[in-house]
Formats: C-alpha cells, structure tokens, sequence
C-alpha cells in the first residue's frame, strides 16, 4: 500500500491555570472541558485535576493529547501547595482580569518568576479573561500585546462566560506544547546519537529510534512508547 503514513501518537501532558484570586481560572476550566459557565462562586480549595482528551491533526500526523488540568489556589502565599502543583508541569494559562489591571501585573511580578524558578521555561499562553466586561476592546488588546511581548507569549482575550476564546486558548497552548517537545526531543535525540541528519545510516536511525524511546519513558507509558518505537523501526526497514 502507498500513500502517506499517519503518524499516531498518545500523549498525556500536565498544565496549570494560574493567576490571582477571581480572575476566572475554575471557569475557564468548567467552560473548556464540560462548556458550561455557572454563575455561582465556586472557591477552589487547594488544587483541583481535570482531565480532557484532545485529539490535533496536522497532514499526515495525529496526536491524542490528555490534558491533565490542574487548577491551583488563587491566592498568593499558599507557596507550599503551589510549588508541589508546579512540578512536572508543561505547560501554563497565565490568566488575569482585564478589569483589574493589577492582576495582569501580578502575573508579572508573581506568578511567573515563581512558575519558572519551580517548573523551569515551560510553554505558556497569556489570557486576558472577562473580556465580556470590558469597556474599551481596543485598550485592552493593547495591554494584552504588551504584556505577551514582555512574556514572550502567545495571547488571548477570553470570555468564560460568553465561551469566546476559550478553546482557542487551551488548543494554542497544546499545540505550542506539542511542537517544543518534537523540536527538543527530536533534535536533542539525534545529536546524542550521532546521526548525521543529512545522511542517515540505517546504524544511525537505529539508535536515535532507541534515544527517543528513553527521552519518551519520561511522559509515556511503556506500551505505547514500546509500540511507537516497533512502528519507527519499521520506517527504517521500509525506506531501507
Ligand atoms: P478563579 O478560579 O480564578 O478564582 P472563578 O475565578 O472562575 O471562580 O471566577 C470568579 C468570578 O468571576 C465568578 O463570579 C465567575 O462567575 C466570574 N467570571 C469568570 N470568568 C468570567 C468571564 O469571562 N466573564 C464574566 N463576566 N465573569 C466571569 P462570582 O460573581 O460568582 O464571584
Ligand atoms: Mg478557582
């Protein structure tokens, strides 16, 4: 059979909302995963895990993604809990109040240095939530390209309420996710193995089919990072 191969893969990848007290973390949650949006307060105590599969197509490729969504305590100082909710994270919604300008500068201040002294540079996406409530759409779009740039991010303006964004917004941070770990494993991978990109050996793809199932074991389990790596081996055995 010919045509092209449908690359399948399976991934489960931990992410965090963060941001003060009330900007709308639970409800971008509760609006992403089970599209609701319910008026009443919900306090988050401690963290919350939610799951959701995902499932991202691009030619020729296919990724089931499982969110692991953890959403952390609102208020600052909890440091204790918040670090444990850090670790193993891949990725972050920085979210704030576009109502509340002080909220944009707390994620500044805050929430990110903390993130990435714990967790590390990880993946994030800047949500300006509550968008619904704005007064003037034009200033706070620019207060959000401000402060993507000064992140080095990816921004939206979202509305738990009205569900505006609010995809848009958990799938650009999947996607920005899923593209960091192909360029970093891939490209870190086939160095360590010696593999001349530009002229495989069989020899070389072998080993660097064997370096990508270990970096894999770190974020997968073993079946599937078992399976991937027979179905690599025989790319190598059909171009060969
Ligand atoms: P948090 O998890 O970040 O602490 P919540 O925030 O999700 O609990 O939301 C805090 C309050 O803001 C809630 O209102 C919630 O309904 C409201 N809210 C969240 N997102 C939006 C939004 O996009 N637009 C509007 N208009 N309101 C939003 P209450 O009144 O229950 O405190
Ligand atoms: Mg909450």
């Amino acid at each position: 059979m010919g045509g092209l191969a449908m690359v399948d893969d399976r991934i489960k990848r931990k992410i965090l909302l963060l941001g003060d007290g009330a900007v709308g973390k639970t409800s971008l949650i509760r609006r992403f995963v089970v599209d609701k949006f319910a008026d009443e307060y919900i306090t988050t105590i401690g963290t919350k895990v939610t799951k959701k599969d995902l499932r991202l197509e691009s030619p020729g490729r296919a990724t089931d993604l499982t969110f692991m969504i953890w959403d952390v305590l609102g208020q600052k100082g909890y440091k204790g809990i918040q670090e444990s909710a850090f670790q193993g994270a891949k990725g972050a919604l920085l979210v704030y109040d576009v109502t509340r300008s002080e909220t944009v500068t707390s994620l500044e201040k805050y929430w990110l240095p903390h993130l990435t002294k714990i967790a590390g540079p990880i993946q994030s996406v800047l949500v300006g939530n509550k968008v619904d409530l704005a007064s003037s759409r034009r200033e706070v779009a620019e207060v959000l390209e401000y402060f993507s740039e000064t992140f080095e991010t990816q921004g939206f303006l979202s509305s738990a309420k009205t569900g505006e964004n609010v995809e848009a917004t958990f799938l650009a941070l999947a996607k920005s996710m899923l593209s960091d770990a192909d360029a970093r494993v891939g490209s870190f991978e086939a160095n360590r193995a010696g593999v001349d990109v530009k002229a495989p050996t069989r020899e070389g793809l072998r080993l660097a089919v064997e370096y990508l199932a270990e970096a894999e074991s770190d974020f997968r389990n073993a079946a599937d990072v078992e399976a991937t790596k027979k179905r690599r081996l025989g790319w190598i055995k059909e171009a060969g």
